[in-house]
Formats: C-alpha cells, structure tokens, sequence
C-alpha cells in the first residue's frame, strides 16, 4: 500500500474509534501527516503497526471526584489520567484543572507528550491528566479538598517509575503542594520523584518555575540566529499572563526584547512602553487577581476586554495560554504587521491554517512539542536530583535547560533538513520524536 493511503487509513480509524474527540484528531493529524517520508525510509515501522499502535493510548483512567465546597454542598467533578506510552521511560506529563477539560483534550495533550518528551532526549514517556475543576474563585480549602480527592484515586496509578504528573493549566505549586502531601501521607513513603514542579523548598528543582517559558525564548532565540538574527531589541507579544506567559515575558525582557502586551481569558493589556512584570507577577501569582486590574495601577496601558493581543502589533509572538488561541484570522493580522517569529509556549496554540500561512510566508515558527519542551525537560532534571538526593543551583539548572532547548532546536532543524523540509520545525519535531519512540517499541517486540 502507499504510504501516504496508508496514513490517510490510519486517521480515519483514529476519528472513528474516538469520536467527537476533535482536538486528539487535530493533533494526530498533524504528526501523522510527517510521517509518510519515514515510513519510506523504514518500511519496518509500517509492517509492526508502529503508527497504529502510538495513536492509542497504553491505559486511559476516569474517575469520580467528589468533594465538599465551603457551603457544606458536595460537588463532583470528573477525574482523568491517560497513560499514552511509556517506549522511553515512565509516563511523564502535566495535569490540567480548567472547566473545558474532557477527554478530548487530555490525549490530545497526552499524545503530543509523548513526542515532545521523546524530542528531549531524556529518558520519559508521555501521559497527561486533569480534571474539569475550575479553581477560579475557589477558597484555598475547596483546592485543598479537591486535589486531596483527586489524589486519593489517582495515587494508585502513580510512581515515580510508573508515572510521574506535574502542572499545567490551573496547576501550580499550591496545587502540586496539596497533591504530593496527601500521596505522600497516603502511601506512608517520602517519594520525591513521584511528581515534579514541587517548591524548591521541598524537593523541587530551581528553574522549573521558570522553565517552559525561559526554554520557549530560548527556542526563539536560535531560530532567529539560524536567520542571522537576534531576540535583542524585538517588539513582542506574549499571550495569556499565566505560569508559560510570565517567564516568556521575563527572559524576553532580561535579553533585550520589548514585550508590549499580554492577557487573559477576559482580555489584553497593551503597554506600549512595555509591561511591568513585577505588577504582573503580583496580580497573577501572589493576589490571583484579573489581568484587567493592571490598567487600573498603569495609566500609559490600555485594557482590551474580549480583545485579541494577536492585533498588537509585533516582531515575535508567543501564544502561551491554550490550544487554537490562534486561528487563520489573527495569523494574517500578525503577518501584515510585519511578525518574524512565533514560537508555541503553549500546547497546539496555533490552529492548522494559522501554521499553514506562517509557513508559506517563510516565517520561523516553533511548534509547541519543540518550543515548550524546557518545562518537562527540566522537570526530568528534577527527577534526577530527587533520584539521586541532591539539589543544583539556579545557575548550574538553568545552563542545563539552556543546553537541552540548543539540542531540541538543533535536532528538529537537522531532520527537517534530513527528510527534505529545511526549515520546517513541524515536520522536524514530528519526525525526531517518532522515530525515538518507534526504535524503543521496535525493540520492545508487540507490546
Ligand atoms: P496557567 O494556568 O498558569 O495560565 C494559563 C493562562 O492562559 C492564563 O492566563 C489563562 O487565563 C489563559 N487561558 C487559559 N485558558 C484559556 C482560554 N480558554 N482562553 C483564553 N485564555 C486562556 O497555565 P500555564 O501557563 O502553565 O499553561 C499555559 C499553556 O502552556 C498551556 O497550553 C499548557 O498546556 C502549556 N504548557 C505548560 C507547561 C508548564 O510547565 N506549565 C509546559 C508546557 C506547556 P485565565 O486566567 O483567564 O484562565
Ligand atoms: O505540557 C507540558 O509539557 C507540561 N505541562 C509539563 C509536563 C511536565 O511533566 O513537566
């Protein structure tokens, strides 16, 4: 059979056997789309059902979240974990705490993983879990309670050689502190490495905070020298004002960028003498307040409610708060307004024809599974110091982070350039990624 009707095959067993699950097929399609030039090249991947067996997931759990709010009315939420391939290492992946989480979006998340944490090079397989709490608006205690349940279901299915969650959206170190107290209560073991973006106080590395959106910077910084350019002196926009958006904006500035505007699910500050980050910092992480309430204290900033921060015009812009945040309408805003550079710190930001114009009008665009790899890249950094009890510096943490993000931009560059795409990130990240999770599951046997 040709391989590209075989892959055409392939996905139309995908959307059949999950359906409704649209943003899994958005994201299958995409990888999967890559591949026909691999499978040329290695006809042993077709044979074994390598394709076939990596869409579907190795275990999927859902489970029941019941819990009690502060007016003593038991709510339920629904709980998930899907445990996509563990070819390279345990499984390794966020959880997502957001209203629109279903499972749709978690193996989307998890399948993405799964690439992604293979691209690294570190040793860890991919999953993803969440639930469809919505933390806004919720006391410290409601949290507690949540993610106490949600654990106490949960925990069975964890270890830090079987499966290893950290954050994601709605997912920080409050969450991550309650999470591990009650597991580690639960299981009557002080078991560091069974969960990563812990304080650094107790067990967590420096720079994971920091990571994704330091190593997303990162990321852009070499495709703009591959293009003899550099991140200083750029104008940016950076989308969302959450954990991904907050370290973007500071490493961007800390190298001389100029970031102009960011934003939240209601709407977009444009400062157009650049955006205090200690205020945002304030806001969002200390008084989990609204982005609006920035214009409130700085009078030169503009608030937008509804707004798009795609319609600032930029140089660089990073989509860092969720998926297909950035459709074909703001690609060509960003496009006229002269953008050279976008780079994914959130998962599948751009929607499939956003990616389609980026790359025919020649611009340097990182896909998410290459361009936010630094924040599980060094979450496996904190596995190894919780493995071998030692905790690094900041400065020591942060080169390492830097060395990974240099090799993740170097691989996907190289392959792209390998299978005939130069250039292309997209196809270099997918190809890089298959091609370590298809060797290890060759090697496996059917499994
Ligand atoms: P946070 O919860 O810290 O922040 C999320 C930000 O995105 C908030 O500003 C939020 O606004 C905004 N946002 C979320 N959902 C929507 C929506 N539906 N529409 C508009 N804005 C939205 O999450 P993170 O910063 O950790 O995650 C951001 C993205 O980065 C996600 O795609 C995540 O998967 C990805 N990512 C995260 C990593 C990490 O280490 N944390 C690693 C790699 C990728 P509001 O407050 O109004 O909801
Ligand atoms: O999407 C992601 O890579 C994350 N949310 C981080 C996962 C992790 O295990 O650190």
């Amino acid at each position: 059979m040709q391989n590209d009707s075989r892959i055409n095959q392939i996905f139309e067993q995908v959307v059949r056997r999950n359906p409704g699950e649209t943003e899994f097929h958005q994201a299958v399609k995409e990888v999967i789309e890559s591949l026909g030039p691999v499978l040329h090249k290695h006809p042993q991947y077709a044979e074994h059902k390598i394709i076939e067996r990596i869409c579907e997931p190795e275990r999927q759990i859902i489970f029941r979240v019941p819990w009690v709010d502060d007016r003593g009315e038991v709510q339920i939420n629904r709980g998930f974990r899907v445990q996509f391939n563990s070819a390279l290492g345990p499984y390794k992946g966020g959880l997502r705490f957001h209203p629109s989480v279903y499972l749709g979006i978690i193996k989307f998340l998890g399948f993405e993983q799964t690439f992604k944490n293979a691209i690294t090079g570190m040793p860890i397989g991919g999953a993803k879990g969440g639930s469809d709490f919505d933390p806004k608006g919720r006391s410290d205690a409601e949290v507690m309670r949540f993610c106490q349940s949600f654990i106490l279901e949960l925990h069975r299915h964890l270890g830090e050689y079987t499966d290893v969650p950290a954050g994601d959206i709605g997912v920080g170190a409050r969450e991550i502190g309650y999470l591990f107290g009650q597991y580690k209560r639960i299981v009557n073991r002080y078991e560091s490495g069974v969960i990563t973006g812990k304080s650094p106080q107790w067990g967590g590395a420096l720079v994971r905070r920091e990571a994704t959106g330091y190593g997303c910077v990162y990321f852009v910084d070499e495709m703009l020298k591959v293009r003899d350019q550099s991140i200083d002196g750029m104008s940016c926009v950076v989308s969302g004002s959450g954990n991904v958006a907050i370290y973007a904006i500071e490493k961007l500035q800390q190298l001389g960028a100029q970031v102009v505007a960011c934003s939240d699910s209601n709407g977009v500050i444009h400062d157009p003498h650049g955006i205090r980050l200690d205020a945002v910092k304030r806001l969002k992480e200390v008084e989990r307040r609204r982005i609006r309430d920035y214009a409130a204290e700085h009078r030169d900033a503009r608030y937008i409610e509804g707004g798009s921060v795609w319609d600032i015009p930029c140089q660089v812009a990073l989509p860092c708060a969720t998926q297909n945040e950035l459709d074909e309408r703001a690609a060509r805003t960003l496009l006229a307004n002269g953008c050279i550079a976008v780079a994914e710190g959130a998962n599948m930001p751009s929607t499939p024809g956003a990616v389609k114009l980026f790359h025919d009008a020649g611009i340097a665009f990182g896909p998410g599974k290459a361009a936010n790899a630094g924040g599980v890249s060094t979450s496996a950094l904190e596995m190894q110091q919780n493995a071998s009890r030692d905790a690094w510096t900041f400065e020591f943490t942060e080169q390492r982070l830097n060395e990974i993000m240099r090799n993740v931009h170097r691989d996907c560059y190289e392959t792209a350039a390998e299978y005939g795409n130069s250039g292309n990130y997209v196809i270099g990240a997918n190809i890089a990624g298959f091609i370590r999770v298809a060797e290890a599951m060759l090697a496996f046997g059917v499994i």
